[in-house]
């Protein structure tokens, strides 16, 4: 099942009766909440909290992993010197990305090999955003403005997380991510405002095929969101999906004027009385279709990832023999 669900906690777990000394702790872990104050790796909590940090966790570290794949397919054809070297440190910031990640979910209890497991299995989920093609250079920059732009403003409230692991992780990647949405939206302004009549109508297509894909990064509406309310109870989601998508959405219309793109919503209307922009349905069938496997890249970004870990094997097997060596030396010495 395509489902990662490792925050539901088994029936069988559910219906233990808790102790008093557990009933206890779990008072105190909800008064520290509350307190808002941060969760530390060592610190008790209840089962469906780590759960629940789990899977956002492992999910978010396998989607930037995932996220390098669209991206690497441009690294051999970027247009000049400056804009491959900037592809290629953004690339490897993402790998450095997930690997913050994946360290700050093993921090609670799960190994990464069981994370990894999970994703090439197909049973993990990771962004759905990265299920879509790459098909011109103008979606490179696109991705920069629009995908990263949304990670930003889904990530930054993450960096208040309860559980401090996973925030401190976000404080370093949100900087970064500052830098990809910057390249993004410079190379996207230079091809709009210095570049040619074709190179202008290459990246309002960019713009035509990413936009919505990018406003369904934020999850379900906010009655669909499954997670959501017991997460932000707990202090994991400061911000709900709805909201964070409507700020994502009055930042980004502006940009657009700025660049000179027009978003692909006709009802997308500065509405005077809200405060914030009106913008049109989304097409929650095609989020659903994308999360449940069939988006138009599912499979080749899952097989690409397989791929690359089975032909990294070699590496792991090095690295485990070099380590047991030294280990033999040190205890010998
Ligand atoms: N794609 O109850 P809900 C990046 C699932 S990395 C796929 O609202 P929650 C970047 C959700 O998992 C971007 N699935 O969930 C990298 C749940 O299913 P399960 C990644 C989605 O967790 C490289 C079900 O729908 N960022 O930007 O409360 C290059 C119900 O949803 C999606 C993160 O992971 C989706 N878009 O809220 C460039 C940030 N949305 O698990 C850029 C951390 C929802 O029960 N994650 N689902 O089977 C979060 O903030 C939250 O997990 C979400 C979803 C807001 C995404």
């Amino acid at each position: 099942m395509y489902t990662q669900a490792m925050d539901v906690a088994p029936k069988d777990e559910r219906k233990v009766v808790r102790s008093a000394e557990e009933a206890a702790l779990e008072a105190r872990f909800e008064a520290r909440i509350d307190e808002g104050a941060f969760i530390e790796a060592k610190d008790w909590m209840p089962e469906h909290y780590r759960r629940t940090l789990v899977r956002q966790i492992s999910q978010h570290a396998h989607s930037e992993i995932v996220g390098m794949l669209p991206e690497g397919n441009w690294a051999t054809r970027a247009p000049t010197l400056k804009r491959k070297a900037i592809l290629l440190a953004k690339i490897q910031d993402e790998g450095g990305h997930g690997l913050y990640l994946y360290a700050a979910a093993e921090t609670l209890g799960t190994s990464r090999d069981q994370l990894l497991d999970a994703l090439h299995s197909g049973k993990a989920k990771y962004s759905s955003i990265f299920n879509y093609p790459t098909l011109t250079w103008a979606d490179i920059g696109t991705i920069g403005w629009l995908v990263d732009g949304a990670a930003i403003m889904n990530q930054v409230p993450l960096t208040r997380c309860s559980y401090a692991p996973y925030a401190r992780a976000m404080v370093r990647i949100c900087r970064e991510e500052s830098f990809h949405q910057r390249q993004g939206f410079d190379s996207l302004l230079v091809m709009m405002h210095e570049g040619t009549d074709a190179q202008r109508a290459m990246v309002q297509d960019a713009v035509n095929r990413w936009w919505w894909p990018s406003l369904m990064m934020f999850g379900p509406p906010d009655k669909d969101s499954v997670h959501g309310a017991q997460s932000a109870r707990w202090g994991i989601k400061r911000i709900s999906n709805d909201d964070l998508r409507q700020k994502f959405v009055d930042a980004t219309a502006e940009q657009a004027k700025v660049l000179g793109v027009t978003p692909p919503d006709p009802l997308l209307k500065w509405n005077e009385e809200r405060g914030h922009y009106d913008f049109g349905p989304i097409d929650w069938d095609e989020f659903w279709r994308v999360v449940g496997g069939n988006g138009p890249c599912n499979r080749e970004r899952l097989a690409a990832r397989v791929k690359a870990h089975e032909d990294g094997a070699w590496v792991r097997e090095a690295a485990l023999a070099h380590a047991r060596k030294r280990a033999t030396r040190q205890e010998a010495a």
